[in-house]
Protein backbone atom coordinates (compact mmCIF):
# COMPACT_ATOMS: atom_id res chain seq x y z
CA UNK A 1 0.00 0.00 0.00
CA UNK A 2 1.39 3.30 -1.23
CA UNK A 3 0.98 6.77 0.67
CA UNK A 4 -1.98 7.71 -1.14
CA UNK A 5 -3.89 4.55 -0.66
CA UNK A 6 -2.89 4.61 3.10
CA UNK A 7 -4.24 8.30 2.81
CA UNK A 8 -7.01 7.33 1.49
CA UNK A 9 -8.01 4.38 3.40
CA UNK A 10 -7.88 6.61 6.33
CA UNK A 11 -9.75 9.60 5.18
CA UNK A 12 -12.63 6.73 4.34
CA UNK A 13 -12.19 5.42 8.27
CA UNK A 14 -12.65 8.73 9.38
CA UNK A 15 -15.75 9.36 7.62
CA UNK A 16 -17.49 5.47 8.48
CA UNK A 17 -16.59 6.58 12.19
CA UNK A 18 -18.72 9.76 11.95
CA UNK A 19 -21.33 7.44 10.49
CA UNK A 20 -21.17 4.81 12.58
CA UNK A 21 -21.15 7.65 15.86
CA UNK A 22 -24.16 8.99 14.15
CA UNK A 23 -26.13 5.85 15.16
CA UNK A 24 -24.91 5.02 18.28
CA UNK A 25 -27.60 5.99 20.90
CA UNK A 26 -26.18 5.16 24.21
CA UNK A 27 -23.27 5.81 25.91
CA UNK A 28 -21.88 2.81 25.87
CA UNK A 29 -22.75 2.32 22.11
CA UNK A 30 -20.77 5.11 21.32
CA UNK A 31 -17.69 4.08 23.74
CA UNK A 32 -17.50 0.51 21.94
CA UNK A 33 -17.73 2.42 18.49
CA UNK A 34 -14.69 4.77 19.53
CA UNK A 35 -12.83 1.28 20.49
CA UNK A 36 -13.62 0.24 17.08
CA UNK A 37 -11.86 2.99 15.32
CA UNK A 38 -8.99 3.77 17.94
CA UNK A 39 -8.68 0.91 20.66
CA UNK A 40 -5.51 -1.17 21.14
CA UNK A 41 -6.94 -3.73 18.19
CA UNK A 42 -8.50 -1.01 16.45
CA UNK A 43 -8.81 -0.15 12.81
CA UNK A 44 -6.90 2.97 12.84
CA UNK A 45 -4.13 0.63 14.76
CA UNK A 46 -4.25 -2.01 12.09
CA UNK A 47 -3.71 0.61 9.13
CA UNK A 48 -0.76 1.62 11.09
CA UNK A 49 0.56 -1.83 10.75
CA UNK A 50 1.19 -0.92 6.95
CA UNK A 51 3.55 2.78 7.64
CA UNK A 52 6.39 0.05 7.99
CA UNK A 53 6.23 -0.50 4.48
CA UNK A 54 6.31 2.56 2.79
CA UNK A 55 10.11 4.14 2.82
CA UNK A 56 11.54 5.46 5.27
CA UNK A 57 11.46 9.21 4.32
CA UNK A 58 7.84 9.06 4.03
CA UNK A 59 7.34 7.38 7.16
CA UNK A 60 6.64 10.82 9.14
CA UNK A 61 4.39 11.94 7.15
CA UNK A 62 2.36 8.80 7.45
CA UNK A 63 2.51 9.15 10.88
CA UNK A 64 1.14 12.54 10.81
CA UNK A 65 -1.55 11.28 8.67
CA UNK A 66 -3.07 8.59 11.41
CA UNK A 67 -2.70 11.63 14.42
CA UNK A 68 -4.62 13.81 12.14
CA UNK A 69 -7.24 10.94 11.39
CA UNK A 70 -7.34 10.29 15.22
CA UNK A 71 -8.15 13.71 16.39
CA UNK A 72 -10.65 13.37 13.76
CA UNK A 73 -12.48 10.91 15.01
CA UNK A 74 -11.62 11.62 18.72
CA UNK A 75 -13.91 15.14 17.76
CA UNK A 76 -16.83 13.43 16.27
CA UNK A 77 -17.00 11.33 19.88
CA UNK A 78 -16.76 14.03 21.53
CA UNK A 79 -19.21 16.20 19.89
CA UNK A 80 -21.80 13.05 19.69
CA UNK A 81 -21.27 12.39 23.28
CA UNK A 82 -22.13 16.41 24.26
CA UNK A 83 -24.67 16.01 22.23
CA UNK A 84 -26.00 12.82 23.91
CA UNK A 85 -25.65 13.79 27.06
CA UNK A 86 -27.78 17.22 26.16
CA UNK A 87 -30.47 15.20 24.85
CA UNK A 88 -30.73 12.84 28.11
CA UNK A 89 -30.78 16.67 29.67
CA UNK A 90 -33.35 18.09 27.51
CA UNK A 91 -35.37 14.93 28.15
CA UNK A 92 -35.39 14.86 31.52
CA UNK A 93 -36.32 18.83 32.02
CA UNK A 94 -39.51 18.05 29.80
CA UNK A 95 -40.49 15.19 32.26
CA UNK A 96 -40.60 17.67 34.80
CA UNK A 97 -37.66 16.21 36.89
CA UNK A 98 -35.90 19.55 37.10
CA UNK A 99 -37.88 23.12 36.44
CA UNK A 100 -34.45 25.20 35.91
CA UNK A 101 -36.05 28.20 36.25
CA UNK A 102 -37.96 27.90 39.83
CA UNK A 103 -37.13 30.40 42.13
CA UNK A 104 -34.43 28.95 44.57
CA UNK A 105 -35.73 28.11 47.90
CA UNK A 106 -33.15 30.81 49.48
CA UNK A 107 -31.32 29.42 52.83
CA UNK A 108 -32.76 28.45 56.31
CA UNK A 109 -31.40 29.39 59.53
CA UNK A 110 -31.43 26.43 61.31
CA UNK A 111 -33.34 26.51 65.06
CA UNK A 112 -34.16 24.09 67.43
CA UNK A 113 -36.93 22.02 67.52
CA UNK A 114 -40.25 22.82 68.69
CA UNK A 115 -40.12 20.74 71.16
CA UNK A 116 -36.63 21.01 72.52
CA UNK A 117 -37.11 24.69 72.58
CA UNK A 118 -39.73 24.31 75.41
CA UNK A 119 -37.81 20.87 76.82
CA UNK A 120 -35.04 23.69 77.82
CA UNK A 121 -37.59 26.02 78.48
CA UNK A 122 -39.28 23.67 81.03
CA UNK A 123 -35.10 22.70 82.55
CA UNK A 124 -34.64 26.23 82.48
CA UNK A 125 -37.60 27.13 85.06
CA UNK A 126 -36.72 24.00 87.24
CA UNK A 127 -33.25 24.86 87.47
CA UNK A 128 -34.39 28.63 88.68
CA UNK A 129 -35.87 26.76 91.32
CA UNK A 130 -32.97 24.98 92.51
CA UNK A 131 -33.36 21.55 90.88
CA UNK A 132 -30.15 19.74 89.75
CA UNK A 133 -30.64 17.37 86.50
CA UNK A 134 -30.00 13.81 86.85
CA UNK A 135 -30.39 11.03 84.03
CA UNK A 136 -30.84 7.44 83.73
CA UNK A 137 -31.07 4.41 81.01
CA UNK A 138 -33.40 4.02 78.35
CA UNK A 139 -32.95 0.28 78.27
CA UNK A 140 -33.78 -0.12 82.14
CA UNK A 141 -34.04 -3.46 84.40
CA UNK A 142 -37.36 -4.64 85.57
CA UNK A 143 -36.41 -3.60 89.22
CA UNK A 144 -35.75 0.04 88.72
CA UNK A 145 -38.58 0.70 86.56
CA UNK A 146 -41.79 -1.27 88.31
CA UNK A 147 -40.43 -3.39 91.44
CA UNK A 148 -38.37 -0.17 93.03
CA UNK A 149 -41.51 1.86 92.69
CA UNK A 150 -43.78 -0.43 94.21
CA UNK A 151 -45.53 -1.98 91.13
CA UNK A 152 -45.64 -6.01 92.61
CA UNK A 153 -44.10 -9.05 90.22
CA UNK A 154 -47.71 -9.96 88.18
CA UNK A 155 -49.36 -6.85 89.54
CA UNK A 156 -52.11 -6.06 87.04
CA UNK A 157 -50.67 -1.84 87.96
CA UNK A 158 -48.08 -2.65 85.35
CA UNK A 159 -50.96 -2.44 82.52
CA UNK A 160 -51.30 0.86 82.83
CA UNK A 161 -48.26 1.30 80.70
CA UNK A 162 -47.84 -0.54 77.75
CA UNK A 163 -44.43 -2.27 77.87
CA UNK A 164 -41.62 -2.84 75.28
CA UNK A 165 -40.07 -6.05 76.74
CA UNK A 166 -36.48 -6.44 75.51
CA UNK A 167 -36.82 -10.45 75.95
CA UNK A 168 -32.94 -12.11 76.12
CA UNK A 169 -30.42 -8.98 75.54
CA UNK A 170 -27.07 -10.04 76.27
CA UNK A 171 -28.39 -13.24 77.71
CA UNK A 172 -30.81 -11.26 80.32
CA UNK A 173 -34.42 -11.61 80.66
CA UNK A 174 -35.22 -8.80 82.94
CA UNK A 175 -34.61 -5.47 80.99
CA UNK A 176 -37.83 -2.92 79.49
CA UNK A 177 -37.56 -0.03 77.19
CA UNK A 178 -38.24 2.23 80.19
CA UNK A 179 -42.16 3.09 79.96
CA UNK A 180 -41.33 6.50 82.41
CA UNK A 181 -38.96 9.01 83.71
CA UNK A 182 -39.64 7.28 87.32
CA UNK A 183 -36.99 5.15 87.19
CA UNK A 184 -34.24 7.44 87.90
CA UNK A 185 -36.48 8.91 91.27
CA UNK A 186 -34.75 5.09 92.15
CA UNK A 187 -31.50 5.72 90.76
CA UNK A 188 -30.74 9.12 92.53
CA UNK A 189 -32.16 7.67 95.68
CA UNK A 190 -29.49 5.04 95.33
CA UNK A 191 -26.77 7.42 94.69
CA UNK A 192 -27.54 9.93 96.97
CA UNK A 193 -28.43 10.51 100.69
CA UNK A 194 -31.28 12.87 101.25
CA UNK A 195 -32.08 15.74 100.83
CA UNK A 196 -32.41 15.21 96.97
CA UNK A 197 -34.25 17.68 94.34
CA UNK A 198 -33.64 16.20 90.51
CA UNK A 199 -35.08 16.71 87.19
CA UNK A 200 -35.00 14.19 84.76
CA UNK A 201 -35.68 15.00 81.40
CA UNK A 202 -35.32 11.79 79.45
CA UNK A 203 -36.62 9.34 76.01
CA UNK A 204 -39.30 6.84 77.61
CA UNK A 205 -41.55 4.28 75.40
CA UNK A 206 -44.75 2.67 75.20
CA UNK A 207 -47.04 0.71 73.19
CA UNK A 208 -49.02 3.68 72.08
CA UNK A 209 -50.42 5.38 68.99
CA UNK A 210 -52.66 7.78 68.26
CA UNK A 211 -52.95 11.83 67.41
CA UNK A 212 -52.16 12.31 70.92
CA UNK A 213 -49.94 9.47 72.17
CA UNK A 214 -46.48 8.49 70.63
CA UNK A 215 -44.93 5.48 70.84
CA UNK A 216 -41.55 7.31 72.22
CA UNK A 217 -41.81 10.44 73.86
CA UNK A 218 -40.18 12.68 76.42
CA UNK A 219 -40.93 13.17 79.66
CA UNK A 220 -39.52 15.23 82.73
CA UNK A 221 -39.37 13.83 85.98
CA UNK A 222 -39.40 15.42 88.93
CA UNK A 223 -38.32 14.57 92.41
CA UNK A 224 -37.70 16.43 95.80
CA UNK A 225 -37.06 14.41 99.16
CA UNK A 226 -36.58 16.10 102.47
CA UNK A 227 -37.54 16.25 106.02
CA UNK A 228 -41.06 18.00 106.48
CA UNK A 229 -41.91 17.88 102.44
CA UNK A 230 -45.57 18.30 102.18
CA UNK A 231 -48.45 18.34 99.33
CA UNK A 232 -48.05 22.29 99.79
CA UNK A 233 -44.70 21.98 98.67
CA UNK A 234 -45.92 20.24 95.86
CA UNK A 235 -48.86 22.54 94.55
CA UNK A 236 -46.45 25.53 95.56
CA UNK A 237 -43.79 23.99 93.11
CA UNK A 238 -46.21 23.78 90.22
CA UNK A 239 -48.37 26.78 90.70
CA UNK A 240 -44.80 28.30 90.15
CA UNK A 241 -43.58 26.45 87.21
CA UNK A 242 -47.21 26.52 84.92
CA UNK A 243 -47.32 29.96 85.40
CA UNK A 244 -43.74 30.87 84.23
CA UNK A 245 -44.74 28.72 81.69
CA UNK A 246 -48.48 29.56 80.58
CA UNK A 247 -48.24 33.33 82.06
CA UNK A 248 -49.44 34.50 85.30
CA UNK A 249 -53.16 34.26 85.21
CA UNK A 250 -53.16 30.36 84.71
CA UNK A 251 -54.40 28.16 87.60
CA UNK A 252 -53.84 24.47 88.80
CA UNK A 253 -56.38 21.41 90.02
CA UNK A 254 -55.17 18.47 91.71
CA UNK A 255 -57.70 15.81 90.94
CA UNK A 256 -57.42 12.69 93.00
CA UNK A 257 -55.37 9.71 91.45
CA UNK A 258 -53.44 6.27 91.37
CA UNK A 259 -50.15 5.58 90.68
CA UNK A 260 -48.12 2.70 92.52
CA UNK A 261 -45.18 5.17 93.49
CA UNK A 262 -47.03 7.97 95.00
CA UNK A 263 -49.55 8.11 97.92
CA UNK A 264 -51.53 10.08 97.54
CA UNK A 265 -51.56 10.65 94.17
CA UNK A 266 -53.24 13.38 92.03
CA UNK A 267 -53.35 14.17 88.19
CA UNK A 268 -52.57 17.93 87.51
CA UNK A 269 -54.81 20.35 85.07
CA UNK A 270 -54.28 23.76 84.40
CA UNK A 271 -56.57 26.03 83.47
CA UNK A 272 -57.21 25.55 79.69
CA UNK A 273 -54.79 27.91 77.75
CA UNK A 274 -57.12 27.86 74.59
CA UNK A 275 -60.32 29.64 76.33
CA UNK A 276 -58.56 30.69 79.55
CA UNK A 277 -61.08 28.24 81.24
CA UNK A 278 -64.11 29.11 79.45
CA UNK A 279 -64.42 26.10 78.43
CA UNK A 280 -64.02 24.91 73.79
CA UNK A 281 -63.31 22.09 72.12
CA UNK A 282 -60.16 21.29 72.96
CA UNK A 283 -61.04 21.12 76.78
CA UNK A 284 -63.99 19.31 76.26
CA UNK A 285 -65.58 22.27 77.80
CA UNK A 286 -64.43 21.51 81.25
CA UNK A 287 -62.01 24.94 81.05
CA UNK A 288 -59.21 21.98 82.15
CA UNK A 289 -56.24 20.53 80.69
CA UNK A 290 -54.03 17.51 82.30
CA UNK A 291 -50.81 17.89 82.40
CA UNK A 292 -49.05 15.50 84.32
CA UNK A 293 -49.00 12.86 86.94
CA UNK A 294 -47.59 13.45 90.74
CA UNK A 295 -47.88 12.52 93.84
CA UNK A 296 -46.46 12.17 97.31
CA UNK A 297 -43.24 9.25 97.54
CA UNK A 298 -44.89 6.56 98.52
CA UNK A 299 -42.82 4.72 102.15
CA UNK A 300 -42.26 1.39 100.33
CA UNK A 301 -40.14 2.89 97.32
CA UNK A 302 -38.17 4.99 100.36
CA UNK A 303 -38.20 1.44 101.46
CA UNK A 304 -36.39 -0.15 98.77
CA UNK A 305 -34.09 2.70 97.94
CA UNK A 306 -32.66 2.47 101.31
CA UNK A 307 -34.42 5.74 102.69
CA UNK A 308 -36.36 5.82 106.21
CA UNK A 309 -39.65 6.50 105.56
CA UNK A 310 -40.12 7.85 109.15
CA UNK A 311 -37.38 10.45 108.63
CA UNK A 312 -38.05 11.95 105.08
CA UNK A 313 -40.66 12.60 103.02
CA UNK A 314 -41.25 13.87 99.19
CA UNK A 315 -43.01 14.78 95.94
CA UNK A 316 -42.71 13.69 92.46
CA UNK A 317 -43.92 14.46 89.34
CA UNK A 318 -43.50 13.23 86.19
CA UNK A 319 -44.81 15.56 82.99
CA UNK A 320 -45.01 14.50 78.81
CA UNK A 321 -42.81 17.09 76.95
CA UNK A 322 -45.02 16.41 73.82
CA UNK A 323 -48.16 17.38 75.54
CA UNK A 324 -46.81 20.60 77.44
CA UNK A 325 -45.23 21.41 74.15
CA UNK A 326 -48.72 20.78 72.15
CA UNK A 327 -50.46 22.82 74.77
CA UNK A 328 -47.94 25.73 74.96
CA UNK A 329 -47.64 25.95 70.88
CA UNK A 330 -51.63 25.50 69.94
CA UNK A 331 -50.40 22.09 68.39
CA UNK A 332 -53.34 19.55 67.56
CA UNK A 333 -51.91 16.13 66.15
CA UNK A 334 -48.35 14.69 67.60
CA UNK A 335 -46.83 13.16 64.76
CA UNK A 336 -45.82 16.90 63.64
CA UNK A 337 -43.21 16.35 66.13
CA UNK A 338 -41.77 14.09 64.73
CA UNK A 339 -42.16 14.50 60.93
CA UNK A 340 -39.51 17.70 60.36
CA UNK A 341 -41.63 18.90 57.77
CA UNK A 342 -39.99 22.23 57.00
CA UNK A 343 -43.50 24.37 56.61
CA UNK A 344 -44.25 23.38 60.19
CA UNK A 345 -40.57 23.83 61.70
CA UNK A 346 -40.28 27.21 60.59
CA UNK A 347 -43.22 28.33 62.36
CA UNK A 348 -42.01 28.27 65.44
C1 LIG B 1 -46.34 8.54 84.52
O1 LIG B 1 -45.64 8.17 83.58
C2 LIG B 1 -45.78 8.67 85.88
N1 LIG B 1 -44.47 8.11 85.93
C3 LIG B 1 -45.79 10.16 86.26
C4 LIG B 1 -45.53 10.38 87.73
C5 LIG B 1 -44.25 10.65 88.15
C6 LIG B 1 -46.57 10.30 88.63
C7 LIG B 1 -43.99 10.84 89.48
C8 LIG B 1 -46.32 10.47 89.97
C9 LIG B 1 -45.05 10.77 90.39
P1 LIG B 1 -48.47 8.93 83.06
O2 LIG B 1 -48.56 7.56 82.51
O3 LIG B 1 -49.76 9.62 83.34
O4 LIG B 1 -47.61 8.99 84.38
O5 LIG B 1 -47.62 9.83 82.03
C10 LIG B 1 -47.23 11.14 82.35
C11 LIG B 1 -47.45 12.06 81.13
O6 LIG B 1 -46.76 11.53 80.01
C12 LIG B 1 -48.90 12.17 80.70
O7 LIG B 1 -49.57 13.17 81.42
C13 LIG B 1 -48.77 12.54 79.24
O8 LIG B 1 -48.58 13.93 79.12
C14 LIG B 1 -47.47 11.87 78.83
N2 LIG B 1 -47.71 10.66 78.05
C15 LIG B 1 -48.12 9.45 78.47
N3 LIG B 1 -48.17 8.57 77.47
C16 LIG B 1 -47.79 9.25 76.34
C17 LIG B 1 -47.61 8.90 74.97
N4 LIG B 1 -47.80 7.66 74.52
N5 LIG B 1 -47.21 9.86 74.10
C18 LIG B 1 -46.96 11.12 74.55
N6 LIG B 1 -47.08 11.51 75.82
C19 LIG B 1 -47.50 10.59 76.72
Amino acid sequence: MNIAELTAELEALAQQAGQDFAQSDRKDDLIQTKNKYLGRKGLVKALGAHVAKVPPQERPLVGREINRVKGIIETAFEARANALERAALDAALAAGRADLTMPSRGATLSAGHPMLQIEDELIRIFRSMGFDVASGPEIETDVHNFESLNFPHDHPARDMQDTFFAEEVAGRDDLVLRTHTSPVQVRTMLKYKPPVRVIAPGVVFRHDDDITHSPVFRQIECLHVDKGITMAHLKGTLMHFVRELFGESTRIRLRPSFFPFTEPSAEVDVTCVFCKGDGCRVCSHTGWLEILGSGMVDPNVYRACGYDPGDVTGYAFGLGVERVTMLKLGISDIRHLYQNDIRFLEQY
